[in-house]
């Protein structure tokens, strides 16, 4: 990683001074035996890994991700029939619905194909079915090592059963979403500069499991409050730790604060599996971890109650201050 000056200025332009400081992110084979040990390490230290060894088909990832150029490509107007999103569909610039914008399009999708709404609907409408065909593949496959990595923080967490987390992303009702994002290159030369695309946040759901093509920009925040930048790799997943997860461990993990600084000069396109809990699931502290409950750094919630407050919330907030016991 390296790390990058923090000042960003508040016209959405930045200026980048690159000190080069590497910082090594971990990365974990999820082949290798020692994976849980060290999924949990980075987990509490970062909050962030890269996967390798996924089992995921490359011809898989590189299939959405040129189905989704091709919906990027589509007339502003045929688009726009797939918008606003609520929150499902595409978007452009806007991110939420409280003032958040950014250097950005994107699609939307909830990974439940009984929950799609018009707007997901009238995304393949613009498409061929094949677009289609590779976001459910995509889906089935990346939900398995979501799934994967999620019981190999239980076993090295030491939790019983070991699909305590995994079952909440598997359950047929699971409030599980896929993002597409697109950061166009800027077409007027004034325009080619750094700008956010997606502005510093967490997520809120248990786990993120993001593939970008080799176009840089994603960074995350260290625990000092500096900003390293995470080199690209098309083949590997990045993971964070999401809010749900942070919650579940009492704050053992950190859920981590990220975000994408857009070089107009290249387009990068991410595809984010966002693993979320049936939306009736409450959420605590895990008793195995935590069992006194007057040691819990958090008030219990359900899954709907969170997603409903942040949705009223601006990306940037601290989502769960309201959730943590005075
Ligand atoms: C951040 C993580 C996911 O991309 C997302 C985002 C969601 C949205 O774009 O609709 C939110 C954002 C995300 C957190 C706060 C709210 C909701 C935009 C926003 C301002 C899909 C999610 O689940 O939460």
């Amino acid at each position: 990683m390296v790390v990058l000056s923090q000042h960003v200025a508040l016209d959405n332009h930045l200026s980048v001074i690159p000190t080069c400081k590497p910082v090594p992110v971990p990365v974990v084979d999820l082949t290798d035996p020692e994976a849980k040990t060290l999924i949990v390490k980075a987990c509490e230290e970062f909050g962030f890994f890269k996967v390798v060894n996924h089992g995921v088909r490359p011809d898989l990832m590189t299939r959405l991700e040129q189905e989704a150029v091709g919906f990027f490509a589509l007339p502003q107007s045929l688009k726009n029939q797939a918008g606003p999103p609520e929150p499902y569909g595409y978007g452009s610039k806007r991110i939420g619905p409280n003032g958040d914008v950014g250097w950005i399009e994107y699609i939307l999708l909830n990974a439940n194909p009984q929950l799609t709404s018009p707007k997901t609907s009238a995304i393949f409408r613009q498409t061929p079915q094949i677009f289609r065909e590779a976001v459910e593949e995509y889906m089935k496959e990346v939900k398995k090592v979501t799934c994967k990595v999620l019981e190999m923080v239980t076993e090295g967490l030491g939790i019983e059963p070991r699909d305590t987390l995994s079952k909440m992303v598997r359950d047929e009702k699971s409030d599980s979403c896929l993002r597409m994002n697109h950061y166009p290159t800027a077409e007027e030369e004034v325009e080619k500069v750094v700008k956010v695309g997606f502005g510093e946040h967490t997520d809120p759901q248990i786990i993120s499991v993001l593939r970008s093509n080799n176009t840089a920009g994603l960074q995350i925040c260290m625990k000092d409050g500096s900003w390293v930048a995470v080199p690209p790799d098309h083949s590997s997943f990045f993971i964070n730790v999401g809010d749900a997860l942070q919650v579940m461990t009492n704050g053992r993990f950190k859920s981590v604060k990220h975000r994408v600084l857009a070089d107009t000069r290249r387009s990068r396109v991410s595809m984010i599996y966002f693993g979320g809990p049936p939306l009736s699931q409450k959420i605590a502290p895990l008793p195995c971890l935590v069992p006194k409950q007057d040691d819990w750094l958090y008030k219990e919630f359900t899954w709907s109650q969170y997603k409903s407050s942040a949705y009223k919330s601006k990306l940037g907030d601290y989502r769960l201050g309201l959730f943590e016991k005075q």
